[in-house]
């Protein structure tokens, strides 16, 4: 059993205040995991696992530092300053990739950081991401946990690769039985704020015409581009709420519900 699951930055801290940890959802989510491998363990299956999470009050505040305010002309670098913006970056994404792994070890789950602006570039918005590594260490029970980070595009400039390019990558990819995606709210909200249960081919285009594509403290695209990058994937992602108290387990057990994405 092979299951994907982003946890989005907004459920691990406070995006409106930089670099803070909602300890009590790390805890909680790492105890869930920890209860999901145990599930399976002792119904004779295994979770493979991946973990993605994005970037919180840890990259996004740093990232906007050497963000080019006035980026419409696609001539202009969307960064500048970056002898220093991209090690900045990298620094706070270490930092909080550090956080949440060492308490994914204190509850025995043996989690790996993956980091991806050491290896990880775009070139004409095509995304050059070797998995070969990652799946080696799936195979031995290991847990790779890949985060938002900024990273190389083209021949000399840099783009944001978020856990939204991650998770429709990797799911395209590995294929998974479960692609999961844990975010601040229920699922996809209409306009009436009421959960979209399913969105496919027949309802994508009415659905993106009212996501907003960011929010003010998130420099990539919020729930737009988690959706645009799901349905494109072309495999069933379901996105739902990662701050309620189990849902994290019912998801890793394939029983939770919120926006079934494909
Ligand atoms: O929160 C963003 O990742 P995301 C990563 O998954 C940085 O979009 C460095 C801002």
């Amino acid at each position: 059993m092979l299951a994907i699951l982003k946890l989005g930055g907004s459920i691990l801290c406070d995006k409106n205040v930089p670099f803070s940890i909602k300890w009590d959802n790390l805890e909680r989510i790492s105890m869930e995991i920890r209860n999901a491998i145990d599930y399976y363990d002792t119904n004779d299956d295994k979770l493979n696992l991946i973990i993605i999470h994005g970037g919180g009050s840890f990259g996004h505040p740093v990232a906007k530092k050497y963000l080019n305010k006035d980026n419409k002309n696609n001539n202009k670098k969307e960064f500048y300053n970056m002898e220093k913006g991209f090690w900045d970056i990298q620094k706070a994404m270490r930092k909080f990739n550090n956080i949440v792994i060492n308490n994914l070890h204190d509850y025995d789950i043996p989690a790996v950081s993956i980091q991806p602006s050491s290896f990880i570039a775009f070139d004409k918005g095509e995304i050059h991401f070797d998995t070969y590594a990652i799946e080696g260490m799936i195979k031995r029970g290991l847990i790779p946990v890949i985060h938002g980070d900024i990273v190389l595009d083209g021949e000399s400039n840099y783009k944001i690769f978020s856990g939204d390019h991650a998770l429709p990558y990797l799911t395209k990819k590995l294929k998974p039985n479960l692609s999961l995606h844990a975010s601040d709210v229920d699922g996809v909200l209409d306009s009436n704020n009421n959960v979209i249960e399913k969105i496919n081919s027949e309802n994508i285009n009415n659905v993106l015409k009212y996501l907003k594509p960011s929010d003010k403290n998130d420099i990539t695209g919020g729930m737009y581009l988690k959706v645009m990058e799901s349905y494109n994937s072309g495999i069933k992602t379901i996105i739902f709420n990662g701050n309620k108290k189990g849902n994290i387990y019912s998801a890793l057990i394939g029983e939770v519900r919120g926006t079934e994405i494909n």
